[in-house]
């Protein structure tokens, strides 16, 4: 027998050496066919004569052209734009009592992941920066089999029954008959079915909050969204609910920006996600739980099935349990990012489900939807879907059936075969469901405690700061001034006056008609014989009225960094060097990155005569893919700044966005011709975000722009206007 816990140990880099079996590489090799025969001429088809016709016979043009036409496969019908990366997840020590999960009992061990991050409405070329939810999605290969979490970066969902999905997403994605808008919720069809649903209500919150525009993936927080279950090994079943908190904190854009970054960069989350692992930062999060006992769950304001509900971390707070971290690029986008199929039921012994409505729905849909994706049932043969874990059992056959399954038999129980593959016991690792006692009637019906529809939205709502309020309401004021039917405006705002008085007021100002109390019924998602007042938004008193954690701002459990942050350092030749050098310094010692953008390509010379790579010219990048802008010192680089309308284009929207901006010098000078910065008391302040070195003290000048750059953005500046 072999040592058991040797075996997980080495479960490192193990989905990399699968993985292996399956790469091809065309350095120094010759051309084939895809039956290997060596190609001579990959330029010209067969044809009779020189300028006569192509010959049908030409199998090589044939095979080429169709291998071609077939390269496309259906893109994910949601989800369909994302992006992945490998690492490994460890725990920091066992969690026995509550689960009997293999990966989550030694810290010694290492499970291997693949994580694809996601938007949920746009098709797959569409770009990164919409007002949407991430996917969130996480297959770990453990030792027992894959286990897949496929969560959001919301930890609420639209509505509580997989039946309305297909309704929510029709509603959502551009509309039918002219497919416009793509990858954004601002029309008419998608708000015409929130106003009509209220049971959206909360996670409208959300989706009109920030959350829906993070500055990275590395910067989202995940979660499982459903209530699941941990069973230990003694059959003892708790609640679980799952929290991936990222490392570098919660960061969002702001809308501006996002609709600029739209324009001057689609791939922004894309390449941000790249170009952080290619240059060795790894980004990282920890997974949390909240743990509840079987005998809590009716303890509760709300019901811990009801997926439009969290359970508020002032309540059951979140213990952290590991670690993930992302540490390598896929080889290839379609075999690995765009083949993984993620399935909720992509369950190991020791974690389960619950009767969440929309779980229960999911579970059918996920392998569904891969059939018609990936093809075949055969989908889990992809390398990127392979399991490390040992895989027999009688399935067979199939589209491109990879395995070769030897010897007579397929089927179980058999003799022929001695009984093989044979069944596990619970004690040797063999699923087995969570024994829940159910004693209950047939029925097509809600139950009445999902009937809560608004409390915690308004306990979101209440728990941002007064930025992030404004951010929501402006976001409504864009998104339902673009829906041109009045009658769903003025239903929305009636649902929203169900949330908060003011934030209705505020938003129907904007559009022009007053408050109007929602009409009844509100809910019009109701079956054709219930009573309808069953169906009616029912609020119960909640316990917390307040929950920081529901903040990106209020959130201080995340020490500030600025590791991996873009400083653009705007300048051109005859830049000081010393001045430009001192801040680069100082920044690359944090784990920022200092790039340099220039009024052209190539390099630039410094005032020493020193020569710097350009890293950007003004013209291939944009103020808006920076986290904070820097204008050295240095008289010939910034005289030709003053006369580049780009210059000030950068500045207007880095001080528009809340960024920090600094200028050492004669940078300052640039500034003065700002409007921004001769409406402010001209002072440098990091309260103002604008970092200036006129006392050549540039030890002081860079720890004050490290400082304000660590607070992300410089909030005060929005009470400013
Ligand atoms: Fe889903 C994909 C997350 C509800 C049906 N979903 C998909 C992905 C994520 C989620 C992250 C992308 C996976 C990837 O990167 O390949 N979905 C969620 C969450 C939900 C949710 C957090 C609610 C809590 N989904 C949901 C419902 C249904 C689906 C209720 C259907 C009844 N989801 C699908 C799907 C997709 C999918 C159609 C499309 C591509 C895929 O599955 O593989 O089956």
């Amino acid at each position: 027998m072999p040592d058991k816990k040797q075996d997980l140990r080495e479960t490192e880099n193990l989905k990399q050496q699968d993985l292996k079996r399956n790469k091809e590489n065309g350095d120094g090799q010759f051309m084939t066919t895809d039956q290997g025969l060596k190609i001579n001429d990959d330029q010209n088809s067969l044809k009779a004569g020189e300028r006569g016709p192509s010959l049908l016979e030409d199998f090589i043009l044939r095979e080429k052209i169709t291998h071609f036409d077939h390269e496309r496969i259906p893109e994910r019908i949601v989800h369909a734009r994302g992006s992945a990366a490998h690492g490994y997840f460890q725990v920091y020590k066992s969690m026995e009592k509550y689960t009997k999960a293999g990966f989550l009992q030694d810290p010694n061990i290492k499970t291997p992941v693949f994580v694809r991050f996601s938007t949920v409405a746009g098709f797959r070329g569409s770009t990164d920066l919409a007002r949407d939810v991430r996917g969130f999605a996480v297959k770990f290969y453990t030792q027992e089999g894959n286990y897949d979490l496929v969560g959001n970066n919301v930890p609420v969902f639209f509505i509580q029954d997989a039946m309305k999905f297909p309704d929510l997403i029709h509603a959502v994605k551009p509309e039918p008959h002219n497919e416009i808008p793509q990858a954004a919720s601002a029309h008419d069809t998608f708000w015409d079915f929130i106003s009509l649903m209220p049971e959206s209500m909360h996670m409208i919150m959300w989706a009109m909050s920030d959350r829906a525009i993070p500055r990275s993936y590395r910067m989202m927080e995940g979660f499982g969204v459903h209530t699941f279950r941990f069973i230990n090994r003694k059959n003892e079943s708790f609640f679980v609910k799952f929290h991936w908190k990222p490392k570098l904190g919660t960061h969002a854009v702001v809308w501006d920006e996002a609709v600029k970054i739209s324009g001057a960069d689609a791939d922004f989350h894309r390449r941000d996600l790249w170009e952080a692992i290619d240059s060795g930062m790894f980004p990282e999060w920890e997974l949390g739980v909240q743990i509840i006992p079987e005998a809590d769950e009716h303890k509760f304001d709300f019901d811990l099935l009801d997926p439009t509900k969290l359970v508020p971390e002032e309540t059951v707070p979140v213990t952290i349990i590991g670690k993930m971290v992302l540490d390598r690029n896929p080889d290839n986008f379609f075999a690995e990012t765009e083949q993984v199929a993620f399935h909720p039921a992509h369950l190991v012994p020791g974690i389960d489900l619950t009767n969440d409505p929309l779980l229960q729905g999911r579970l059918f849909s996920y392998t569904d939807t891969q059939l018609s994706r990936l093809g075949s049932p055969n989908f889990h043969e992809i390398p990127i879907n392979r399991p490390i874990a040992p895989l027999h059992n009688n399935q067979r056959d199939g589209h491109m059936r990879q395995e070769i399954n030897t010897g007579r038999v397929s089927y179980h129980p058999n003799s022929l075969g001695g009984g093989c593959p044979y069944q596990a016991k619970i004690a040797e690792g063999g699923f087995h469901s969570f024994n829940e006692r159910i004693d209950a009637q047939k029925i097509r019906d809600r139950s009445e405690s999902f009937s809560d529809h608004f409390s915690q939205a308004t306990l979101f709502y209440n728990s941002q700061t007064p930025v992030e309020q404004n951010h929501i309401i402006n976001a409504l004021r864009f998104e339902l001034g673009k829906v041109a039917t009045v009658a769903i405006r003025k239903r929305t705002v009636g649902l929203l006056s169900q949330i908060d008085a003011t934030l209705a007021a505020k938003v129907a100002e904007s559009l022009g008609f007053p408050v109007e109390a929602p009409k009844k019924p509100m809910n019009h998602g109701v079956p054709a014989d219930a009573s309808k007042e069953k169906y009616e938004p029912k609020s119960k008193k909640q316990s917390v009225s307040s929950s920081p954690a529901l903040s990106m701002l209020k959130n201080k459990t995340i020490t500030p960094t600025i590791a991996s942050r873009h400083v653009g350092f705007l300048c051109t030749d005859g830049v000081d060097g010393k001045s430009l050098n001192a801040l680069k310094t100082a920044l690359e010692k944090e784990g920022a990155v200092a790039k340099i953008v220039a009024t052209h390509n190539g390099s630039i010379q410094t005032s020493e005569g020193r020569e710097l790579k350009v890293d950007h010219s003004f013209l291939t990048s944009s103020s808006v893919l920076f986290d904070a802008l820097f204008i050295p010192a240095g008289k010939k680089s910034i005289d030709a700044l003053k006369n580049d309308p780009t210059v000030f284009e950068f500045l207007n929207d880095a001080y528009k966005h809340c960024k920090v901006i600094g200028a050492d010098g004669e940078g300052i000078e640039i500034l003065e011709l700002t409007n921004f910065y001769n409406l402010l008391s001209k002072q440098e302040s990091p309260n103002n975000g604008i970092i200036l070195n006129a006392k050549d003290d540039s030890t002081d000048f860079s720890t004050n722009f490290i400082d304000a750059l660590g607070r992300h953005r410089i909030w005060e500046r929005e009470k400013l206007k």
